[in-house]
Order: C-alpha cells, then sequence, then structure tokens
C-alpha cells in the first residue's frame, strides 16, 4: 500500500536517564528527542524518533538542529506526496545533505507506517532473519572502581553477553586492566569518542595486551586515513562509529584498512535503508557488524532491534533492555532483555503502541503539519 503523506506531527520529548552517562565527548543526564508521527490518507499511522543529543559534542547535530531541519526542510518536501514505499520516501530526503539524525525520524515513521499498513513487522521489510539479537551494555566513564566492578556484575547477572567501556585519556589502560583482572573471561570492548590522535598509537597499543573484542573509534570523529595507520600498528581490531555516516563511508573505511568492524546506529547514518546498506557493505566484506545505539527511547529502540534482526549481525551491540536506561518507556510493549537477548518484535510496523499520555506529558514543543489546511 502506498503511503500519502497527509499529517506529520513533531514533537520534542524528554526523559532522564537513571545514571547520568559520561564518554570522553559528552555527558548526558536529560535528553530530548524529536518524535515524528506521520499520518497517511489510508489511515495508517507510524512513528519515528530522532535520538539526537542537546549538544554538538558527538556528532553536529543537536535536538534543535534536527527540529530546524525537519520543520524548515524535510517535512515540506514529503507532505502531501504519495511514496510506492519507505525506500522511495528515504531517497526524497536526499537533497538535504548530513542531518541524519533528523531523517531517520521521518524514515524510521515511514516504515512504521508501511508495516502497520501491510500487516508485516518492520524486522521482516528490511530482510530480519532472527527472532532475537543478542545485547551488550554500553557502560559509562566511572572513576570510582568499586561502582564501576558493581555495575558490570549486576549486567553480568542480568545476563549481557559483552560488555562496552567508555575510555578517555587519563582513564584507559590502568581501568581495562583492572577490569580484565576482575573479569577475565568477560567480552570486552572500549569506545573512545574520538578522544587520541595518532600520536598516542603506542600508548594504545598497550590496550593489545587485554584480549579487547575490537576499540571503537579511538581517533577525530570524521577521519578515516588515520585509523587505517593506527589499526597497521594495533592487534586489536579498530571499529568506526563517528567515521561512518553511509554505506559509503563503511565501504571506503574496510577497503582502506581503517576498521575491521563497524557500529551502525541508524540515527547517525540517516535511516533503516541506509543502515541496512551498512549492513550489507560489513556483510559482502566478512566484516562484523553490530547495532549501537544512542540511548533511544522506546520508537528507536525497537527499530534498532528490528535492523540487528538482519543475518549479518553476529556479535551482541549496545541495544539493551530500556531499563538500563530509563525507569519506564513511552511505547507497550517496552524493550525487555532476558538472559542477554531481546525479542525481534513480530507485531506489525515497529510492534508497539505508543503511550500517547505518558508522551503528552513530557512533550515540551509540538507542531503539526496537515495537507489538508495548507
Ligand atoms: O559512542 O556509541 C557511542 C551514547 C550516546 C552517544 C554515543 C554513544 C553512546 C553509547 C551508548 O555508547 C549506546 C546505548 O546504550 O544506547
Ligand atoms: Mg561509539
Amino acid at each position: 500500500m502506498p503511503l500519502a503523506i497527509d499529517r506529520v506531527e513533531l514533537s520534542i520529548v524528554r526523559m532522564d536517564l537513571v545514571d547520568a552517562f559520561h564518554a570522553s565527548s559528552h555527558t548526558t543526564r536529560t535528553l530530548h528527542h524529536v518524535l515524528v508521527r506521520i499520518d497517511t490518507a489510508d489511515g495508517a499511522t507510524g512513528h519515528g524518533e530522532c535520538a539526537t543529543l542537546d549538544d554538538p559534542y558527538y556528532m553536529g547535530e543537536t535536538t534543535e538542529t534536527a527540529w530546524h531541519v525537519l520543520a524548515r526542510f524535510l517535512v515540506p518536501s514529503v507532505l502531501g506526496r504519495t511514496f510506492d514505499d519507505p525506500g522511495a520516501l528515504a531517497a526524497a530526503l536526499d537533497p538535504v545533505k548530513g542531518n541524519t539524525f533528523a531523517k531517520v525520524g521521518l524514515e524510521m515513521a515511514a516504515w512504521d507506517a508501511f508495516g502497520r499498513a501491510s500487516g508485516r513487522p518492520v524486522a521482516d521489510l528490511l530482510g530480519g532473519a532472527r527472532a532475537h539479537i543478542e545485547s551488550g551494555v554500553s557502560l559509562g566513564i566511572e572513576r570510582d572502581r568499586a561502582r564501576l566492578f558493581a555495575r558490570i556484575e549486576r549486567h553480568v547477572a542480568e545476563g549481557y553477553r559483552r560488555v562496552k567501556l567508555k575510555i578517555a585519556p587519563g582513564d584507559d589502560v590502568a581501568t581495562v586492566a583492572a577490569v580484565r583482572e576482575r573479569f577475565p573471561d568477560l567480552p570486552l570492548m572500549v569506545d573512545a569518542n574520538s578522544a587520541y590522535t595518532l600520536a598516542d598509537a603506542d600508548h594504545l597499543r598497550e590496550l593489545d595486551a587485554f584480549g579487547l573484542m575490537m576499540i571503537e573509534q579511538p581517533l577525530a570523529w570524521d577521519d578515516i586515513v588515520d585509523h587505517a595507520a593506527l589499526q597497521a600498528k594495533l592487534a586489536t581490531p579498530i571499529c568506526l562509529d563517528e567515521s561512518i555516516r553511509s554505506a559509503r563511508h563503511a565501504a571506503h573505511a574496510l577497503d582502506l584498512g581503517s576498521c575491521r568492524v563497524i557500529n551502525v546506529k541508524p540515527a547517525r547514518v540517516g535511516g533503516l535503508l541506509e543502515a541496512k546498506r551498512v549492513h550489507d557493505v560489513c556483510a559482502a566484506r566478512g566484516a562484523p557488524v553490530w547495532c549501537g545505539g544512542m540511548h533511544e527511547f522506546g520508537v528507536g529502540r525497537a527499530a534498532n532491534v528490528a535492523l540487528a534482526s538482519l543475518p549479518g549481525f553476529g556479535v551482541p551491540g549496545d541495544v539493551s533492555g530500556f531499563d538500563k536506561y530509563f525507569v519506564e518507556d513511552i511505547v507497550d510493549p517496552p524493550t525487555v532483555c532476558r538472559g542477554g537477548t531481546i525479542d525481534v518484535p513480530r507485531a506489525p510496523g515497529l510492534g508497539f503502541e505508543l503511550r500517547d499520555d505518558l508522551v503528552r506529558a513530557r512533550t515540551e514543543r509540538r507542531e503539526i503539519f496537515d495537507r489538508r489546511r495548507n
């Protein structure tokens, strides 16, 4: 069934993290995400989420830039138009350069509406091949060793299959050594969020001693050249996050030897379709790929689970149960992790009902774009 876009609703919704999250690049306590609702002429509804940060310290976009680009450019480019499928809608967003976090909200809503209208889960539409995904956790920088150990112990007891530690200059090798000593068999990796330069290569090479699965984004957020030089000096595989904003970037980075693994986030590459293309690039080259996260609320989290059901997602990613992040979530049912895995929703679309009352209570700004009122 085609998608005739009659109405788009944008809302900025606030959620507080249960624990402050410190990365080398930024600290997050509160999140404001733009939720996108589309309604089609055939009566289908779809929901999407822009998982931005309030500040531009991880990537360039913020909640306010996503709002601006959606309201001023992206929504007007689809409102009143009819698209055969979500891919056609995604193509209509192409003239806008960058602004991937803004685009994903609208594109995700198109997948959800298309799935609901056709009675199929988004995972099926994307080519998903598994009934559940393996789940890991990403832990913020925690200087208190005892608290860090306690946190790891709790998540391991909950069944999570892999732990990612954030590192920063001054809080790296010694912390990793201590964690490795305490948890000798734990599947462990680190994420530097662009905190180092190539001049730190000898220091980063010390991490080779700890059997890490990979080191994520050690160098600049937009680099794939220095990363290739660094990878040649490290035994530990490099995984790129920030540097990969498209499937083309993924192909170039793997072919240049800038990384051996890719963390794909629909938000960072501007949509589920582009994320699938990144998956396909990795699969064609035999490179591991896994689904990262941006502390998504239930809407974006369900989309991440659907994406991670594709056959190439062979290692546990950062998509955890909602309770790692929030006291309650805005969707029913929320994403839960049991025994280290998350079930891929079988219901049509993204597979949840939005909890409208809760969303409304947390909404700080709202705007409606209606074809019939223009
Ligand atoms: O670098 O992967 C990252 C969160 C916000 C911004 C960047 C990153 C992260 C995480 C947490 O590591 C991922 C998650 O649990 O959703
Ligand atoms: Mg990262």
